[in-house]
């Protein structure tokens, strides 16, 4: 089958852009996982497409822009755009798949090889200083999924070191954590997406830098002079008093809420229930006592320390001994 016919496919199902690479092993980056400390999120992570899939001749590597959502006003919490684009570009994938197999081809989508790395052999774009790969299209704010299939030939692959950002250094100084420095993303264990909704207890001196950011961070992408997307119109609409709530009923209507937007794999209730303690004791309001002092009782140690944290910290903002007492 010819690119072009691929690409029309990938449009119908509501990507932006295709590219294609070969199916060489990712041995950059597999080398660089193995030097950096073990990350949760690459659990998932495979570097060898001629192991995984030995059938497939080549990868589609597929583009899914999104709008940043604005900062949340009030009570609002943050969830970064990529994870309601990134539940949208799973699923348009698996249709891109069953249309695929439907004209004879092999295919298999959202395959775990570096995205990244599979973009700049597409020849899609660069990768920045904040690590992210830059497009000229679409700044950094592109979910990248990958396809493979057998339906066309990928060709050699060329290993591609681009840099291409302006290194410009602002990603870095916008780093809550100093996870990037002057060599790139030196330190990917420091990044704050890594402690939420992982249903770990985030280490002390990392919670109040989580601010109101339910899921996601994008302070490094906001500061990168690359971007050519604006803002979506509306933040997602969740305002923290939703999740502080004592009615189980109430709770689990709205992680439904948040589960369709962003998939129920990321929504799980006990660890949305741990992040918004958290974001309680960042906004300190003495009114979520009672609720905490529930949650602090839980089984689960992430919502029970955090919410511990949080009960702590607004007394000590609101003048109150540790027994909220009036000092
Ligand atoms: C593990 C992971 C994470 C980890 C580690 C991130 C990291 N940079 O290592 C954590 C949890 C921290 C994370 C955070 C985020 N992630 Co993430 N993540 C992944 C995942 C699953 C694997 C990435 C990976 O480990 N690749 C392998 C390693 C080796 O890559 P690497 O360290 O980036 O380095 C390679 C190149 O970038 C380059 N390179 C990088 N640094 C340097 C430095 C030098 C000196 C040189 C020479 C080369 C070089 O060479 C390396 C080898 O190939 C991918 C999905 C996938 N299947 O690839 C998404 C992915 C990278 N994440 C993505 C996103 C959107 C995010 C967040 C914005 C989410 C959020 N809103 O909070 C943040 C951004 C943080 C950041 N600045 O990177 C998108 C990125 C889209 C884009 N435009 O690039 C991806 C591709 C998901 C997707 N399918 O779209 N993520
Ligand atoms: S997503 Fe946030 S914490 Fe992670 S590297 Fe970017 S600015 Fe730093
Ligand atoms: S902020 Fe500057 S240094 Fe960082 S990725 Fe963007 S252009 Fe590159």
């Amino acid at each position: 089958m010819d690119k072009e016919t691929i690409a029309h496919m990938a449009r119908s199902c509501g990507f932006a852009k295709l590219g294609v690479c070969g199916v060489g092993e990712f041995s950059d980056a597999r080398a660089r996982v193995g030097a950096q400390p073990p990350l949760s999120e690459r659990r998932q992570l495979r570097f060898d497409p001629g192991q995984e899939c030995p059938w497939a001749t080549a990868l589609l590597v597929l583009l899914w822009p999104y709008a940043p959502a604005p900062l949340p006003q009030g009570n609002g919490v943050f969830i970064d755009s990529y994870y309601a684009a990134s539940n949208a570009a799973y699923h348009a994938a698996r249709r891109l798949e069953d249309m695929l197999r439907d004209t004879g081809c092999r295919a298999q989508a959202n395959v775990a090889f570096p995205a990244k790395e599979a973009a700049v052999r597409a020849g899609l774009g660069a990768i920045g200083r904040s690590s992210l790969l830059i497009t000229p299209e679409y700044g950094t704010r592109v979910v990248i999924i990958l396809v493979a299939t057998d339906a066309l030939d990928g060709g050699q692959t060329q290993p591609v070191r681009a840099t291409g950002c302006l290194n410009c250094g602002r990603c870095a100084k916008a780093c809550p954590t100093g996870a990037i420095g002057a060599d790139g993303m030196t330190h990917p264990e420091r990044c704050l997406r890594n402690f939420m909704m992982e249903g770990i207890v985030v280490p002390e001196e990392t919670r109040p830098l989580m601010g109101m950011k339910l899921l996601g961070c994008d302070n490094c992408q906001r500061a990168c002079p690359m971007q050519t997307l604006p803002e979506a119109a509306q933040p997602v609409p969740l305002a923290l008093d939703e999740l502080v709530t004592a009615d189980n009923a109430a709770f689990s209507g709205v992680v439904g809420r948040l589960s369709s937007q962003i998939g129920k794999n990321v929504a799980r209730p006990q660890r949305v229930r741990a992040q918004a303690a958290l974001l309680c004791g960042n906004r300190g309001r003495a009114e979520d006592l009672p609720v905490l002092m529930r949650w602090a009782q839980s089984d689960a140690s992430a919502v029970r320390e955090h919410a511990r944290w949080a009960m702590a910290r607004i007394r000590a903002r609101s003048g109150l001994d540790p027994d909220g007492e009036k000092r």
